[in-house]
């Protein structure tokens, strides 16, 4: 990408896409595109075609999706499939037909079989059943990421798929019971240390191992990629993670910490737990020379004083 290239970041309202707009306009790059939602309904066919035809853009970031944690997946299965898939049709198709130069499509570490061996590395795909849990979302976002190598099969485009690990960061969405484990762990800690509650109520038994990566350093690889790799290097996916996992009972102490709760933690464990680990084998993005640099505890504290932040809110520690 040059600085001037047409860049459009598709959901930068969201985690994910707020992060990447927040590297670009940080490294000087001036020409990116954005679309609210209100703006562009990217479940809308022709209004995608329409907004491609217009706007030309050379680079696309693919970062729009329906999100939520274990809860919202279980749930609403038929909204995360029907919106993701519309979304990946109709952007991917439009970003071929436009002809643009690259796109970079953003999956998910749950595409992997629920089982798979630890540390995950790109060819378990497909080679298990999912996760049931979160298998409309899997379902979707494995169509998207063969959607992108199929169209560069067949029509020699570039469009690349990254699968991030558990993201979090600023931006995040604290619905009480949509959001990811880590927003709801500051969400729930905080409320409990401001109202003076002596317990908080967690889900499942916190036994299961997920890798956390801070969005910021997403948001650094996902451009690293873009300006240096292409689906020839790449091929079919690309893990992005820390290389590091932690059980959900060490998060929750962690998190409880940094927050200044002192009570105590009850597990519900008629919630579920979902799959027993998810950590990421990213020795390939490793060793094309890119690394987390946030560690956990760091990504924490500032996710942390950006929720008290947006929320106008006093962290009211000493
Ligand atoms: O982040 P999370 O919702 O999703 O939950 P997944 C991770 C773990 O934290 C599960 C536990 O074992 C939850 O039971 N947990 C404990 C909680 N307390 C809470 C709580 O208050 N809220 C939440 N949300 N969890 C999602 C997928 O899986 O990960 C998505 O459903 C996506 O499709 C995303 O892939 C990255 O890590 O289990």
């Amino acid at each position: 990408m040059q600085l001037d290239s047409r860049i459009y970041v598709a959901g930068h309202r969201g985690l994910v896409g707020s992060a990447i707009l927040r590297q670009l306009q940080g490294s000087g790059y001036f020409n990116v595109i954005t679309r609210s939602h209100k703006e562009l309904d990217l479940e809308r066919q022709q209004d995608v075609e329409d907004f491609f035809y217009m706007q030309r853009p050379e680079y696309v970031f693919l970062a729009a999706a329906r999100v939520g944690g274990i809860w919202a997946n279980q749930t609403y299965p038929a909204e995360f499939i029907y919106s993701n898939l519309s979304v990946e049709v109709n952007v991917v198709h439009a970003a071929f037909r436009y002809g643009v130069k690259k796109l970079l499509f953003l999956g998910s570490s749950c595409i992997y079989p629920k089982l798979a061996p630890q540390p995950i590395k790109e060819e378990y795909l497909l080679s298990a059943p999912l996760e049931p849990t979160n298998e409309a979302y899997a379902m979707a976002k494995i169509a998207g990421l063969k959607m992108c190598r199929y169209y560069n099969e067949q029509y020699g485009t570039n469009f690349i798929s990254v699968m991030p690990t558990n993201l979090f960061g600023p931006n995040d969405n604290y619905h009480p019971e949509n959001c990811h484990v880590l927003p709801a762990l500051i969400c729930k800690f905080h409320d409990a240390r401001v109202m003076g509650k002596t317990d908080v109520t967690l889900w499942g038994t916190g036994e299961p191992r997920r890798e956390f990566l801070y969005v910021d350093d997403l948001a650094d690889a996902v451009v690293f990629l873009m300006n240096h790799y292409d689906y020839s290097d790449v091929g079919e996916v690309i893990n992005i993670g820390a290389g590091k996992d932690i059980s959900i009972k060490e998060l929750a102490e962690l998190v409880k910490r940094n927050v200044g709760f002192e009570g105590r933690i009850i597990w519900d464990t008629s919630k579920p737990d979902g799959t027993p680990r998810k950590l990421l084998d990213v020795s390939k993005l490793n060793r094309m020379g890119w690394h987390a640099k946030t560690g956990l505890q760091e990504g924490i504290r500032r996710t942390y004083d950006c929720y008290c932040r947006e929320l106008g809110l006093d962290k009211g520690l000493e």
